[in-house]
């Protein structure tokens, strides 16, 4: 039996964070197509991430992009936020888009390059100080295109030299967060490219050093569930980049491509008593909107994602560990099955309701006349900064 009660408070409790990014033009490598509307700068990305947690009620943390988020005064931009209702989340860095990386960042032969990509890092942690963000969120996309072009073991240990340079300088509750991804832009050799390098990196850092897993960066049908019940069992799980995938790192949203792959991965999460926000997990989107029109893709992606955690939340869990332990193979699948098979949509609507929210986040946003006022406002929005 569920305790309906404990769901709700669960669901009440859970946090989304979302990326400053997904507000601004993105595209593919083909077109970017621009919205009306959309951030020409921080400030505004921030306003619309307000917007997101303004009728969601659970997205109080927006993440930020340096340098594509680089303003002159981060503690005011930390005011701005906080009078707008939302803090400002983890801090990626973009050692990707300068001609200098073209051999790689942190990985790359040539030491003066090394020291400016792993200065970088060092800047963001600066950055992290006026912002009162936690994380750190470090994407590589350090790699190699041919066999041969450089040693794949000295390229192991320059990252080790610049993480570990990284993670001596954080502070506090400050933490590296180190996310992995398969190949692209490097086609034959990724130096981060799965969850069991991430995690030897974080266990050679230390305890503030834990896996970010962007489910768009596996191979095509990749056990992201099992990854996150091993990662959970070491304690070196730490966030999440939710999105969704057909093919690549498609960027999709949560929960479009494959709704039951996303319970699978909330019912471990749920499993290993790690969604409370206090166990310390970011839950995050790394989206892209290219095509759709974003804050309500982004409030559909919220809602993507308090779907299949409240279908993960209301597996019997009693039920199930009973048929597992007889060996009742079918009814044990039957179990897990009836939770996804349930209609959770009442249940969100009944839980927004009780926190004064509007039961239909989308259909609350679409009335509340922001669309039109950032068309009528904004002219010249920004772009993302990558797909161009
Ligand atoms: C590139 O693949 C990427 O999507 C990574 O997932 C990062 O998290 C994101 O860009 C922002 O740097
Ligand atoms: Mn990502
Ligand atoms: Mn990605």
């Amino acid at each position: 039996m569920t305790d309906l009660a404990a769901v709700k408070r669960a669901l009440t409790a859970q946090r989304i964070e979302t990326p400053s990014w997904a507000y601004a033009n993105s595209g593919t490598r083909f077109k970017v197509f621009t919205q009306p509307g959309v951030p020409r700068n921080p400030e505004e990305k921030i306003a619309d991430a307000a917007t997101v947690h303004r009728f969601t009620g659970v997205a109080p943390a927006v993440a930020l992009h340096i340098p594509w988020d680089k303003v002159d005064d981060y503690r005011a931009l930390t005011a701005y936020a906080r009078d707008l209702g939302v803090e400002i989340g983890a801090i990626n860095t973009n050692v990707f888009q300068d001609d200098d990386y073209k051999l790689g960042s942190v990985t790359n032969p040539d030491a003066g390059i090394r020291r400016k990509a792993t200065d970088h890092l060092l800047e963001a942690i600066d950055i992290m100080g006026q912002t009162g963000s936690r994380d750190l969120k470090l994407w590589f996309s350090d790699g190699i295109n041919y066999p041969g072009q450089d040693d794949l073991r000295d390229r192991q240990d320059r990252l080790a030299a610049a993480l570990r340079e990284a993670y001596d300088r954080l502070t506090g509750d400050q933490r590296i967060l180190l996310e992995y991804k398969l190949f692209e832009p490097a086609f034959y050799a990724t130096d981060v490219p799965d969850w069991g390098t991430s995690y030897a990196h974080c266990l050679e850092l230390g305890e503030r050093a834990t896996v970010c897993i962007d489910t768009g960066h596996h191979a095509p049908s990749t056990n992201i569930e099992f990854i996150v019940a091993f990662l959970l069992r070491q304690k070196k799980l730490g966030a999440f980049d939710f999105n969704s995938r057909f093919y690549a790192d498609d960027d999709l949203m949560v929960g479009a491509a494959d709704p039951f792959q996303l319970f699978r991965i909330m019912y471990e999460i749920v499993r290993g008593g790690a969604l409370d926000p206090a166990y310390g997990i970011a839950f995050m989107l790394d989206q892209c909107h290219n095509i759709e029109r974003k804050i309500p893709a982004i409030i559909r992606s919220v809602m993507n994602v308090q779907e299949a955690t409240a279908k993960a939340l209301l597996v019997d869990r009693e039920a199930l560990t009973k048929a597992q332990q007889s060996g009742d193979v079918l009814e044990a699948n039957a179990v897990f099955m009836d939770a996804y098979n349930t209609d959770v949509r009442p249940l969100l609507a009944e839980v927004r309701t009780d926190a004064g929210l509007d039961p239909d986040p989308v259909a609350a946003y679409r009335r509340s006349g922001y669309d039109e006022k950032i068309i009528a406002d904004r002219v010249g929005g920004t772009q993302a900064g990558w797909g161009a």
